[in-house]
């Protein structure tokens, strides 16, 4: 499960959360797969609970009661007229597998889901499922509230509540079965994996059971005996028994500790300065390259869920964030993942966000809102669109043209001002000092003009931002103000004038 049939030789992924399919179907074809996107990751397509106390949050979504396709995001049919049109343009979906738990003890009696199914979460019965009492995990969790306790404790971590959550009893073949059944359905309508949660709250033993019985990928747009990519979300940050590396075998992991460094990094902390990243990989305590799922953010730690903490970077401080997602696809390691997020009313109160929980931009009625395209190319009514920025879109065209190429040429001046290329395909330079960068570096390229693809990029034959001239012996002069906007330069063979 660890290939992810990428097409065309694209490496990146977006994480469009909360998008209606409708909208990713358009986004696929008008903007990811021109743009080399290698896929997507969707929003938990599963029916949920329908959460009113506080209105309609996000994480409601991670909520499921039923196996039915049918969301906020949309109908099981705008689901797979969605797939088919991202695969039809070379775009992959990967789907959110929650599969750890169903709804929260205290979800209630009644039709209160987005597809309207009956469910009783106190009585512990899905009949749409259909789950019962005897399928979840109560006799196997030990601690007294019945909820997760102690992460000191491998069991419990896996036997008993996530904060509340009706934890599945996945020793079970029957409860196994029914998972294998609704990943089998997205398989056949077209997604190319899954985004697995909390898989730190499941055996990797149960997990392997469930992946051995999920089918090949759709032949209709993957080669027979294609298997389903897997990356499977595991916070290490160290310090807990349950480690990533117990489930490098079934697929990728979530590499937790990368932005939660690279944020520190960048924001100086510590003493830490970007010269430091030369040795970035392994050699800081990551897991192997080729298991890392890597990104600088994600749904949770952008708002204090999950793990990460202070230094993650997020869109609300646009300047570094860009920075660091630039460093992440410039740089070998990992398979990257970029975001997609909303603007919420963030009101953060002694270190707390209270509208952590805010769901998407929505109606009055709850349902989501389309995420309108702007004539400057930006998103608009509060959709941010992270992976539409101009510096973002470039790297992940460059991360696909130096795909494969080795880091070489590192150049730093011992304090925040760091250049590497990749092979003979592409070089960036980056200065996050207060002072001009001001240097000839090796780059590695073959001599020419090359159109910097931060501040503008080539149109035409034309470059409408920075030019740089790369000499014969592969050398160039950079200059980067502290004060520019984006305080990088990019360069690769596609950009050559
Ligand atoms: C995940 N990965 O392991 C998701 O990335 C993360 O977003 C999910 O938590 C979590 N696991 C369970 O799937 C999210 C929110 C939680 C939320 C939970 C269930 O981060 O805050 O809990 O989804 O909706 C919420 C309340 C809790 C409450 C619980 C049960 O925030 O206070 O105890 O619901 O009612
Ligand atoms: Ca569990």
């Amino acid at each position: 499960h660890h290939n992810s049939h990428v097409k065309h030789g694209r490496t990146s992924i977006v994480h469009l959360f909360e998008w209606r399919w409708a909208d990713i179907a358009q986004e696929c074809e008008r903007y990811l797969g021109p743009n080399g996107y290698s896929g997507v990751q969707i929003s938990p397509p599963s029916e949920n609970i329908v959460v009113t106390k506080p209105w309609r949050p996000w994480w409601e979504r991670y909520q499921p009661v039923s196996h039915n396709l049918c969301s906020r995001s949309g109908t099981e049919q705008e689901l797979r007229d969605m797939i088919a049109r991202c695969n039809a343009v070379g775009v992959n979906i990967y789907a959110d597998a929650v599969i750890n738990h169903m709804c929260s003890n205290e979800g209630g009696e009644g039709r209160h889901s987005t597809c309207g199914s009956y469910f009783n979460a106190t009585k512990e019965e899905f009949p749409s499922v259909p789950f019962t009492a005897q399928d979840f995990n109560d006799r196997n969790c030990t601690t007294r509230s019945g909820n997760i306790e102690d992460y000191q404790d491998i069991n419990q971590v896996r036997d008993c509540r996530l904060v509340g959550l009706l934890d599945l009893a996945h020793r079970r073949e029957y409860v196994r079965g029914k998972i294998a059944d609704y990943m089998n359905a997205l398989i056949d309508m077209g997604v190319a994996g899954f985004r697995v949660d909390a898989c730190k709250h499941m055996w990797p033993e149960d997990l392997s059971a469930i992946y051995g019985r999920l089918h090949n990928l759709n032949s209709k747009w993957f080669p027979a005996g294609s298997k389903p990519f897997i990356y499977q979300e595991v916070i290490d940050l160290g310090g807990e028994p349950i480690k990533a590396c117990e489930y490098y075998e079934m697929g990728r992991v979530t590499e937790f500790k990368y932005g939660a460094r690279l944020g520190t990094v960048i924001r100086k902390w510590n003493g830490e300065k970007l010269s430091d990243l030369k040795s970035w990989g392994e050699d800081w305590g990551l897991m192997p390259s080729d298991k890392a799922l890597v990104f600088v953010d994600n749904h949770d730690n952008q708002r204090g869920h999950g793990a990460g903490g202070k230094s993650i970077l997020t869109f609300w401080e646009p300047r570094l964030y860009r920075l660091a997602t630039a460093f992440m696809l410039a740089h070998p390691y990992g398979m990257t993942r970029v975001m997609s997020s909303y603007r919420w009313n963030r009101h953060i109160v002694k270190g707390k966000d209270e509208n952590d929980w805010e769901g998407p931009p929505s109606f009055p009625d709850g349902s989501t809102k389309p995420v309108p395209v702007t004539p400057e190319g930006g998103c608009g009514d509060g959709w941010v669109c992270e992976h539409r920025w101009h510096p973002i879109k470039n790297m992940v065209i460059f991360r696909n043209v130096v795909d494969g190429e080795p880091l070489c040429n590192w150049w730093d001046n011992g304090s925040n001002q760091i250049a590497f290329g990749r092979g003979s395909r592409g070089f960036i330079v980056i200065n996050n000092d207060d002072w001009t960068l001001d240097m000839t570096l090796s780059t590695g390229l073959s001599g020419g003009t090359y159109c910097d693809v931060i501040s503008g990029q080539k149109e035409g034959g034309q470059c409408t931002g920075k030019q740089v001239t790369v000499g014969k012996d592969g050398r160039a002069h950079f200059r980067i103000s502290s004060s520019d906007s984006d305080p990088f330069v990019a360069i690769h063979t596609d950009s050559k004038l």
